[in-house]
């Protein structure tokens, strides 16, 4: 990281820490955080980074679903990409699971730079429509809140 880019990536978690006051979540031995400025997904992992945490993995459907509570339906970047290579979704904390909630179609890389994922939802057109919360790959320079986890 070039000196410009720290010192402005220091100002702005500068301006986050200062807006937000970090309360994490506790759930099943893990912290999080959601964070609902938005930052591209390198930037989003720098600034858990300095919270001694990482972009959330996420290893169930209990955890899913606790991490799209914390996130109150808002669309949020989490650790998972397949930006080394295609197809190869990796958690960014190294962390082995092979869980995943991908919305029906997704991930599908759409314009073949979609190499980020977020926690998202869709409209089921059942009547009345069902909300279904699902991740799906977006292009990792887009900006979106996103959550963080930590160790205790
Ligand atoms: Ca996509």
């Amino acid at each position: 990281m070039s000196t410009m880019k720290l010192v402005v990536f220091t100002l702005l978690v500068g301006a986050i820490m200062a807006q937000d006051t970090v309360n994490w979540a506790i759930f099943e031995g893990r912290s999080y955080a959601y964070f609902s400025k938005s930052l591209k997904w390198t930037d989003a992992q720098e600034f858990c980074l300095t919270l001694g945490g990482s972009l959330a993995s996420i290893r169930s459907s209990r955890e899913d679903y606790f991490v799209k509570a914390l996130a109150e339906g808002h669309r949020a970047w989490i650790g998972y990409s397949d930006a080394q290579t295609e197809g190869a979704w990796l958690w960014i904390d190294s962390d082995p699971s092979t869980y995943s909630l991908w919305c029906p179609g997704e991930p599908k890389n759409a314009g073949g730079h979609q190499n980020c994922a977020l926690i998202d939802s869709i409209r089921l057109a059942f009547s009345p429509p069902i909300e279904f919360k699902c991740w799906d790959d977006q292009d990792c320079h887009s900006t979106y809140g996103f959550v963080c986890t930590k160790a205790l």
